[in-house]
């Protein structure tokens, strides 16, 4: 097999993967081809947790696949979880090579499924389309990997960036194509977080309201003081809401919880607030992957701050709202241009009437010289200082 057919069938298995891009919370989306004397003889991919994985659904579309060629997006598992190990699967019905996207960032599989797989004596290849296969999966593999989820701001704004008017009135600014598209992004988020100013002024479902099978994500309040209504209407609706909370509060935490909600008491920042790396811990242990944060200024602003949001989607729209508006991100801190937030373009293309454009931010390399302790920094380019500063932060996570 040449190294373009390698990528093109592993291509047609990233595709497969994709068909699980709603439903395998919290485990990995896969996708598996089977291909023997050049032509495609099985297909699988990974539907939900707890049913089989992708080499097992297309181990079962096929009869016989001894000698054939396993395309997999994800290293198949050696483990035993709630399925058994996809190693000895294809082991057992004698597949002669396996092809990897990329190894399973999981500690109870990292390279122990290929080590197992060449010890059977099967050809092993991994690193075909790695790329394409850790975006699918970026969230699974933060939390597998640095111990915090994808982090996700969706953001809605008019022209001159402002997210409602002065009295909070926000609907609607966007159109209904761009709203449906935020219905997408909340069907593939693990959970939708936001703060209790939010719930107060909107009492949101926070559901994803698509027509496709889904599993919902988990609905998480950042209330520090307990004041969410026992009547909102998240309370009645299915799936799980889960507040957050450093109030210690026992009978308002009770109240909530007869009410419907689940309560769980983290750790605050020293001013009264929750501490936002402690949220974000306490959703890894939840097996979140993906959070979409859909809230206002204040908790935005915070995020930003503390480094805790990987992806801005924002969509704007054609109209004007004026300086008495509210802005996308409180942030008391900026005051000179050397404090600004630096973000980078990612994709801009239209949505309906409005234009939606996806950033990352970016270590602002002038707030890290002495962080960095790097001796006569002047003479680094930014760019030096921004490749140092990455490294400083990885490292800072790894160490969290
Ligand atoms: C694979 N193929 O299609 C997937 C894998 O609890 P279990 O049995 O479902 O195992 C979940 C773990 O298996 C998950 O954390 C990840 O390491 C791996 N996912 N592995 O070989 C698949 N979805
Ligand atoms: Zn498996």
């Amino acid at each position: 097999m040449t190294a373009q057919q390698d990528a093109m069938y592993m291509a047609r298995a990233l595709q497969l993967a994709k068909n699980g891009r709603y439903t395998t919370d919290p485990n990995p989306r896969v996708g598996c081809v089977l291909v023997r004397d050049n032509e495609i003889i099985g297909e699988g991919w990974h539907v939900r947790a707890g049913q089989g994985h992708a080499e097992v659904e297309a181990l079962k579309s096929v009869q016989d696949a001894k000698g054939a060629t396993a395309y997999v997006t994800l290293e198949p598992c050696s483990h035993h979880g709630k399925t058994p190990p996809c190693c000895d699967a294809l082991i057992n019905v004698g597949i002669s090579r396996v092809v990897a996207a990329m190894q399973d960032p999981n500690p109870l599989v990292s390279g122990r499924g290929l080590a197992k797989l060449e010890a059977a004596g099967i050809e092993v290849i991994c690193g075909v389309l790695q790329e394409d296969a850790q975006v699918l999966n970026r969230g699974f593999i933060k939390r597998m990997t640095v111990g915090r989820p994808f982090v996700r701001s969706k953001l809605a704004m008019s022209l001159d960036g402002r997210t409602a008017l002065a009295s909070g009135e926000s609907k609607w600014i966007t159109s209904a194509e761009s709203r449906a598209d935020v219905q997408r992004l909340r069907a593939e988020s693990s959970a939708i977080l936001t703060g209790i100013n939010t719930v107060l002024a909107d009492d949101p479902a926070l559901n994803a309201r698509v027509d496709f099978d889904v599993v919902q994500p988990v609905r998480v309040i950042l209330d520090s003081r307990l004041q969410m209504p026992l009547n909102a209407q998240m309370a009645n609706l299915p799936g799980r809401t889960l507040i957050l909370t450093c109030s210690q509060d026992q009978a308002k935490q009770q109240s909530l919880q007869h009410a419907g909600f689940e309560v769980h008491q983290l750790a605050n920042d020293g001013n009264g607030q929750l501490d936002l790396h402690a949220v974000m811990a306490f959703l890894v242990k939840q097996q979140i992957n993906e959070v979409l944060v859909e809230a206002g200024a204040i908790l935005n602003g915070a995020l930003l701050t503390a480094c805790l949001i990987d992806e801005l989607v924002v969509y704007m729209a054609p109209c004007i709202l004026g300086d008495q508006g509210r802005g996308l991100f409180h942030l008391p801190g900026v005051t000179t241009m050397a404090d600004k937030k630096i973000l980078k373009l990612l994709d801009v293309r239209q949505v309906g009437g409005d234009v939606r454009l996806i950033l990352e931010p970016q270590a602002n390399p002038l707030q890290f010289k002495e962080f960095l302790n790097v001796i006569k920094t002047d003479e680094l380019s930014l760019e030096d200082i921004t490749v140092e500063v990455e490294a400083v932060r990885q490292i800072r996570h790894h160490g969290r």
